[in-house]
């Protein structure tokens, strides 16, 4: 391939990136080669899936709980229970999406250690986005692949106390 060839080629390479946005101090947008300048944690996992059956995959990528606290969530950090009327959606580019509650994530609370993953078995997922990685999960249906949305949602209620 000619050197102009490569260029454009390497141009129009899709780079998937996630919206951070909600009720956050700092919403960013994020590639998948911004999460692998994070501290990275790894998961080999097994889940169950209605249609395919058991599934077994590694992934690497940063918490999801250090990435939304870097993004400032609109909670005042000292007052845990600020946090629990908080919500984060997680949205593929399909439309599939979860919720979870920012207390499951959260190391005084449930500290699920999930993740954002950046790879799935060693290959980066710099094309099709970042994938929801719940090593508690049984079911593999929140596993959501092509992230294209994180939105952290305060408005369940006010602390009052
Ligand atoms: N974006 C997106 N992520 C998704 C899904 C989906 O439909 N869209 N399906 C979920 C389900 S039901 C399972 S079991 C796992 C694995 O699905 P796969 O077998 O299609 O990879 O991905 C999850 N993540
Ligand atoms: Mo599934």
């Amino acid at each position: 391939m000619s050197q102009s060839l490569a260029a454009a080629g390497r141009a129009v390479v899709p780079r998937a990136e996630v919206v951070v946005a909600g009720d956050l101090a700092r919403p960013s947008r994020l590639t998948v080669a911004d999460l692998l300048a994070w501290p990275q944690h790894a998961a080999a996992v097994s889940f169950d899936c209605s249609t395919s059956g058991v599934q077994h995959h590694r992934f690497t990528g940063p918490l999801l709980h250090d990435v939304l606290s870097a993004a400032g969530p609109g909670f005042d950090p000292a007052r845990r229970k600020d946090r629990l009327r908080f919500l984060i959606a997680v949205t593929g580019a399909d439309g599939h999406h979860a919720l979870l509650s920012w207390a499951e994530i959260d190391p005084d609370f449930g500290c699920a250690r999930v993740l954002l993953a950046a790879t799935i078995d060693d290959t980066p997922l710099d094309r099709a986005g970042p994938q929801l990685v719940l090593p508690r999960d049984r079911c593999g249906a929140r596993y959501v692949s092509g992230i294209n949305s994180l939105r952290v949602d305060g408005g369940y209620g006010s602390w009052t106390r």
